[in-house]
C-alpha cells in the first residue's frame, strides 16, 4: 500500500468508529446486530468487498439485510463472484477487520492481508461492487457506509442496485460475472419466461380443475411481497394475491420464520382462508414455506422446506427416469447424479421418504454456505433446510448435455426432448446463485400444475414426526463443539453420552444440540413418535445443556 492509499484509508476510516465492547462475528451468514452498532462494520465490509473484487477480478455483491430478524436489526453479507456466499477462507479476515479497535490497526490488518493475498491495489483492474439493501430504514445510511468502504480502496466502484431481495442481488452478481445483463428486468424476464415454458410443457390432461385456484402469499412486510406484486403482472397461469407487502411492521407476526417456528397464522390471515394454498416469505425473500390455515383455530398445517424439497425431488426423479430410460441413443453413458442435501433439522420422516425414493441423501452443518457447496458436487443437487432456504443446482456439464438432447432431433425421442427442455427451464427458473423464495414459489406452482396436485395432496407425501426446538442461554456457546454435520457433540466431554442415554428412552427418538450461528444461545432439536415424547426429550436435553455448560440464569 503506498502513502496516498494509506492516508485515504486512515482519513475515511477514522469517521467510522467501531462500537465499544462488542465482539462481532461473521456468523452463519454475515454480520448481524442492532443497526445502531453496524456503521463501522458495514464500512469495513465495503473495504473487504473491494479487495475481494480486486483479488478475483470479478464483481462482488454486498447485501444489507437482517433477513427475518426484527426491524431494528440489520446486517451485511458478501456475495462471491459465482453469486454464492463469501469463501469461508476470508471469514477470519472479515472478523479481524470488523473488530479492529482503531483506524491504525485496521490499516495494518488490511496491509498485511493485501500482501499475503498478493492483491494489486494499483493494477489495471478496477474493482466493482454491487450493493443492495432490504426495506429496513437503517439500510439507507448503512448503504452509504458501504459505499465509503468501497471508495476507500483506490480504483474501486460501488454500484447501488437498489432495494432488492437477497437472492436478486446474488443473481445479479452471478449474471454480471457471466457477462450477462443483470437488471431486475432481466431477472423477472428469466423467471416469467421459464415459468411459462414449464406450463407449456405440461402433458395434456394433467391439469385437474380446481387445483390451480388462488395462491395467497404473505410477504412478511418486506421486500419479497413488493417484488412479487411487480412480477405477477408478467405471469400467466398463476392467480396470486399478495398480503403483508410492506404496510405493516417487517417480520412482526408475519413471515416464513414466524410461520415455521410458531405454527400459527401470520397477521392478515384467518378463517376465510381455510383450505386455500398459502405461502410465506421471510423479510429478504430467501426463505419460502407453504401452509394451510386450520379450521376453527389460529393454527396452521405447515408445508416446510423439507416438503418443498420432497416435491422437487419427486418431480426431478420422475423426469430423470424418462431421460435415463434405455432404448434411445443418449449422449451420456452414466446415469444422472442426483444428490439431496439436508441438515440435521430435516424432519426424519422427510429423510426416510427421500431414501425410499431411492435417492442419495447427505447431510451438512446448518447454513446455506455448507449446503450449497455440497449440492454443487452433483449433476443436479437439491438442497433445502426445513426453514425454507434452498434451491436446485445444475452443473455446467449437465446443462450442456441437456442442451444437446433438447436440440438433437435425430438422436432422441420427442419425449426425451421434452424432458430435457423441462429440465433446462427448471434450471433457469430456480435461482442458481442461492435459494430464492420468488423462484422457489414459481417452481412449486409449476410442479403442482404439472402433477395436477392440490396442496393437500402434496402435503400427504409423508407425515412429519413430532418435533420440538428449544434454546438454552449458556455462559459460552462456543464451548459446544460438534461433528458429523452437527449430530454429535465432541465438547464438552461426557455430554453426548448423557444425550444418548436420554434418546434411548424414547421410541424413534432423535436429538442434537448445536451453538446457534446467529444468536447467543445453544439450540436443542428433538424428534420422537409423539409430541409429548418429543417435548420430554427436548426439555431433558435442554436441562443437560444447562448442567454441562452453565446457565446464565443461575
Ligand atoms: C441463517 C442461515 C440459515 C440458517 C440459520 C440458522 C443463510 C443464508 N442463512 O439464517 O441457513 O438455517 O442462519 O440459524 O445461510 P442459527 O445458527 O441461529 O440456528
Ligand atoms: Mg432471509
Amino acid at each position: 500500500m503506498n502513502d496516498k492509499q494509506r492516508s485515504i484509508l486512515l482519513d475515511i476510516s477514522s469517521r467510522f468508529s467501531p462500537p465499544q465492547g462488542v465482539k462481532l462475528s461473521y456468523g452463519t451468514s454475515g454480520f448481524r446486530a442492532d443497526a445502531s452498532l453496524l456503521e463501522s462494520t458495514v464500512y469495513r465490509v465495503g473495504l473487504l468487498a473491494a479487495l475481494r473484487s480486486l483479488k478475483t477480478r470479478a464483481v462482488i455483491g454486498l447485501m444489507i439485510t437482517a433477513s427475518h430478524n426484527k426491524i431494528s436489526d440489520n446486517g451485511i453479507k458478501v456475495a462471491d463472484p459465482s453469486g454464492g456466499m463469501l469463501t469461508q477462507d476470508w471469514e477470519p479476515f472479515a472478523e479481524s477487520l470488523a473488530n479492529a479497535p482503531d483506524s491504525y490497526t485496521l490499516v495494518e490488518i488490511l496491509d498485511d492481508f493485501v500482501k499475503k493475498e498478493k492483491i494489486a491495489l494499483d493494477g489495471e483492474w478496477a474493482a466493482e461492487v454491487f450493493l443492495g439493501r432490504d426495506t429496513r430504514p437503517s439500510g439507507v445510511s448503512l448503504l452509504e457506509a458501504a459505499k465509503q468502504g468501497v471508495a476507500s480502496i483506490v480504483k474501486a466502484n460501488a454500484k447501488d442496485m437498489g432495494v432488492l431481495t437477497t437472492p436478486q442481488l446474488h443473481w445479479m452478481v452471478r449474471a454480471r460475472n457471466k457477462g450477462l445483463e443483470a437488471s431486475e428486468h432481466n431477472y423477472f424476464d428469466q423467471l416469467s419466461s421459464s415459468f411459462r415454458c414449464l406450463l407449456e410443457l405440461i402433458p395434456q390432461g394433467s391439469r385437474i380443475v380446481g387445483t390451480n385456484d388462488k395462491l395467497i402469499v404473505d410477504g412478511a412486510d418486506g421486500i419479497g411481497g413488493e417484488k412479487l406484486e411487480s412480477l405477477k403482472g408478467l405471469l400467466n397461469g398463476l392467480c396470486v394475491e399478495v398480503r403483508n407487502s410492506g404496510n405493516g411492521v417487517l417480520n412482526e407476526g408475519v413471515g416464513a420464520d414466524y410461520v415455521q417456528k410458531e405454527k400459527v397464522v401470520p397477521r392478515g390471515f384467518g378463517p376465510a382462508d381455510v383450505g386455500i394454498r398459502c405461502a410465506s416469505f421471510d423479510g429478504d425473500a430467501d426463505r419460502l414455506v407453504y401452509f394451510l390455515v386450520q379450521p376453527n383455530s389460529n393454527k396452521i398445517e405447515l408445508v416446510d422446506g423439507d416438503k418443498i424439497m420432497a416435491l422437487f425431488a419427486l418431480f426431478l426423479e420422475e423426469q430423470l427416469s424418462i431421460l435415463n430410460k434405455s432404448g434411445d441413443v443418449t449422449v451420456r453413458p452414466n446415469q444422472t447424479r442426483l444428490g439431496i442435501v439436508q441438515t440435521a433439522y430435516a424432519n426424519g420422516a422427510s429423510t426416510s421418504y427421500l431414501k425410499q425414493l431411492g435417492l442419495e441423501v447427505v447431510f451438512t452443518p446448518t447454513g446455506v454456505k455448507h449446503l450449497h457447496e455440497k449440492a454443487a458436487e452433483y449433476d443436479i443437487g437439491i438442497y433445502f433446510e426445513a426453514n425454507g432456504h434452498g434451491t436446485v443446482l445444475f452443473s455446467e456439464a449437465y446443462l450442456c448435455y441437456l442442451e444437446d438432447i433438447s436440440s438433437n432431433l435425430s438422436l432422441t425421442s420427442t419425449e426425451k426432448q421434452k424432458v430435457a427442455s423441462r429440465l433446462l427451464a427448471v434450471s433457469k427458473l430456480i435461482n442458481q446463485a442461492v435459494g430464492d423464495a420468488l423462484s422457489g414459489l414459481l417452481l412449486v406452482e409449476a410442479i403442482l400444475q404439472h402433477l395436477g396436485w392440490s396442496i393437500q395432496r402434496w402435503n400427504e407425501l409423508y407425515h412429519d414426526l413430532p418435533s420440538r426446538q428449544l434454546k438454552v442461554k449458556v455462559l459460552d456457546r462456543a464451548a459446544v463443539v460438534t461433528a458429523n454435520a452437527e449430530t454429535v457433540v465432541v465438547k464438552p466431554s461426557g455430554i453426548q453420552e448423557a444425550i444418548n442415554a436420554e434418546i434411548a428412552k424414547y421410541h424413534k427418538g432423535r436429538c442434537f444440540i448445536r451453538p446457534s450461528g446467529t444468536e447467543d444461545v445453544v439450540r436443542v432439536y428433538a424428534e420422537a413418535s409423539t409430541q409429548e415424547a418429543a417435548d420430554g426429550l427436548a426439555y431433558s436435553v435442554a436441562k443437560l445443556a444447562d448442567q454441562f455448560l452453565g446457565s446464565t440464569n443461575s
